[in-house]
């Protein structure tokens, strides 16, 4: 049987160089010849992600359960893409995904279950990897932007619920693949060859379905 592509995901709080890792892992797998594309959530290219970006830019304003349900139609539009992707052998890497949606609503109050219920059935990432910095490093960092939710107390929260799911998803003996936290205070050389070292037992492709969160 022919392998599909792997599917990582890429978690952390604002700052903790999600977007340096995953561009260095991209860079990665095209070195080793790897097909491979990444993504990011939100994706604020379509007509769902464009309402998204509005509302973290605060020139709208939203009921927090309406957001949350926008940012999960966000993931569900993309779905097929993934599939397609991962299908034809192509590595699927993320910057966020359902995690940040849990993660980021159920920091605001509203239950962890109902957060989560949304994005039941979504394809689950073969990996995880959360970087891991505290608020108090993530800010020495340049500073947080102007966007909605870069508020240390909120990060703070995020990170909390971001350690449930990690938990939930290793200990349960779910078939939601593995989650991994990594020191993401150290260089980023460091953190780049750690990432890597997870990742590349996969990146040849994995063997099986795609599985399906949190099912
Ligand atoms: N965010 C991101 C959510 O609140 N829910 C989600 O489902 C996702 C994917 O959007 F504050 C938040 C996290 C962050 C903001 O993300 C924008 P980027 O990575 O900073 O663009
Ligand atoms: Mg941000």
């Amino acid at each position: 049987m022919s392998k599909r592509g792997p599917f990582i995901v890429i978690e952390g709080l604002d700052r903790s160089g999600k977007s340096t890792q995953t561009a260095l892992l991209l860079a990665r797998f095209e070195a080793s010849g790897i097909p491979a594309k990444l993504l990011k959530f939100p994706d604020r290219t379509t007509a769902i992600g464009q309402m998204i970006d509005s509302y973290l830019k605060s020139t709208s304003e939203l009921d927090d359960r309406a957001i949350h349900l926008l940012f999960s139609a966000n993931r569900w539009e993309l779905v097929s893409t993934i599939e397609q992707l991962l299908a034809v052998g192509t590595a699927v890497i993320c910057d966020r995904y359902a995690f940040s949606g849990i993660a980021f609503s159920a920091s605001k109050g509203i239950s962890y279950e109902w957060c989560r219920a949304p994005d039941v059935g979504l394809p689950a990432p073969d990996l995880s990897l959360f970087l891991d910095i505290s608020p108090e490093a993530a800010k020495t960092r340049g500073g947080y932007g102007e966007e909605r939710y870069e508020k240390e107390e909120m990060q703070r929260r995020v990170g909390e619920v971001f350690r449930r799911i990690g938990k939930e998803i290793d200990g349960g003996g779910r078939e939601d693949g593995r989650w991994v936290n990594i020191d993401a205070g150290k260089e980023k050389e460091v953190v780049e060859g750690e990432v890597w070292a997870l990742v590349e037992p996969l990146a040849r492709g994995v063997e099986g379905p795609l599985r399906r969160l949190w099912t």
